[in-house]
């Protein structure tokens, strides 16, 4: 059986009654909601100036909250963590110094945002987390909260600039204050997702285009492995520097310049390269496809996206695997790959609405470990909610 998402109002009213219990008062002021992200394909071409088409999930994370008059900020999670304490509390007065990464890493995209919020000096608040997107599953459960916490802000202090600017401080903050060399795919699709739409983007330009994903038609399953990824882990900014070292070698800004032409010869060590600069290939032709309604070229492209990051660009693993295989077992499903930064984390799968059940319950039968699933739609950006 697919888990159900929950409601963005129940997620409110949960955050609601935390910020009662913390704050001792009924109503916050402000209430933003900021979306996951799956990615259908283009993965680890972001940072190489590629193309990448994800969309915008309906779990989200919550931020409530009011001003304070000073400049104390109070910020609680809703999110249970044994290890982790739930509330954090510092002051934005004198320097920076407070904004200092620490514990609770959580916090820690929360200071990372204030740092590089774009209209300073900021007033204190306190604030309220609540989120569905789950932590470490590679739905981009950071993000999502850099971008609501970014939303959040914008009501307290407009910071006059553009969508762009606050995807790339969001950025930044994970930078900053999580120490991932991330791309600006997660933060970009987090802030404009729209309902019914896949975006492509192009990450040199910046330019978005929707791709329209029209519902019924096939259905979208995100299958998580519990396996947490740890993009954090060396492996993801060893990725990016072969991909930074590849083009300078081939005297091109970045991959996205160069062809497969340019890399004949002695492959062995540039296989990471090839993935990127097949995959920026992949993505355009399954952005086509995905608009002429052509779900089993877009399958097929699926497929040779996860096999190239299992066996070209190495951040695969074992669960991820057994998932997709498995999925490509069952009648039709057109598609199925790994998403996102990999080492764990989740698998997305392209189907007809018929074939759902048995593909959950061949996935379950296939699978070494527990699964979670989700389906899926392209939902709205981040935004402001009413808190009637
Ligand atoms: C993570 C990163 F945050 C993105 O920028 C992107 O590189 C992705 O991994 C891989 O495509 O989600």
């Amino acid at each position: 059986m697919a888990a159900s998402v929950p409601a963005v109002s129940d997620l409110v009213a949960a955050a609601r009654r935390q910020f009662t219990r913390s704050f001792g008062e009924e109503t916050p002021q402000v209430a933003v909601c900021a979306p996951g992200r799956v990615n259908l394909i283009g993965e680890h071409t972001d940072y190489n100036q590629g193309f990448v088409l994800p969309m915008a999930l309906p779990l989200v994370t919550v931020v409530v909250g009011s001003l304070n008059l000073g400049q104390d900020v109070t910020i609680v999670t809703v999110a249970e963590d044994a290890d982790e304490p739930r509330e954090v509390s510092f002051s934005l007065a004198g320097d920076n110094s407070a904004l200092t990464p620490g514990v609770p890493r959580w916090a820690n995209y929360v200071k990372g945002v204030i740092q590089h919020y774009r209209a300073s000096p900021l007033p204190g608040f306190r604030a309220v987390v609540a989120s569905s997107v789950p932590l470490g599953g590679g739905l981009s459960s950071s993000a999502s909260l850099e971008v609501a916490i970014y939303t959040f802000l914008q009501q307290l202090k407009p910071d006059g600039g553009d969508n762009v600017a606050k995807a790339l401080s969001c950025q930044k903050a994970e930078h900053t204050h999580a120490g991932v060399p991330c791309g600006i795919m997660d933060q970009l699709v987090s802030i404009l997702g729209k309902e019914g739409q896949a975006l492509l983007i192009d990450c040199r330009s910046l330019e978005v285009s929707p791709v329209p994903l029209v519902l019924p038609g096939p259905l979208i399953l995100i299958t998580n492995s519990n396996l947490k990824h740890s993009l954090a882990n060396s492996e993801y900014a060893k990725r990016r520097q072969q991909c930074e070292e590849a083009a300078t070698a081939l005297g091109k800004k970045s991959l996205r310049d160069a062809t497969m032409k340019e890399l004949e010869g002695d492959l062995s060590d540039k296989v990471a390269a090839r993935h990127v600069i097949e995959e920026t290939e992949r993505t355009l032709q399954a952005a086509e496809a995905l608009r002429r309604g052509a779900y089993k070229e877009f399958g097929r492209l699926m497929v040779e996206s996860h096999n190239s990051l299992r066996d070209l660009y190495e951040v695969s693993c074992r669960e991820l695997d057994q998932l997709v295989s498995a999925a490509l077992e069952v009648d039709g499903v057109f598609g199925s790959r790994m998403t996102g930064g990999g080492f764990g984390g989740c698998t997305v799968t392209l189907l007809e609405a018929h074939s759902v059940d048995k593909a959950i319950l061949h996935m379950q039968e296939r699978f070494s470990g527990t699964a979670t699933f989700f389906i899926t739609s392209p939902s709205e950006g981040a935004r402001v909610l009413p808190l009637s």
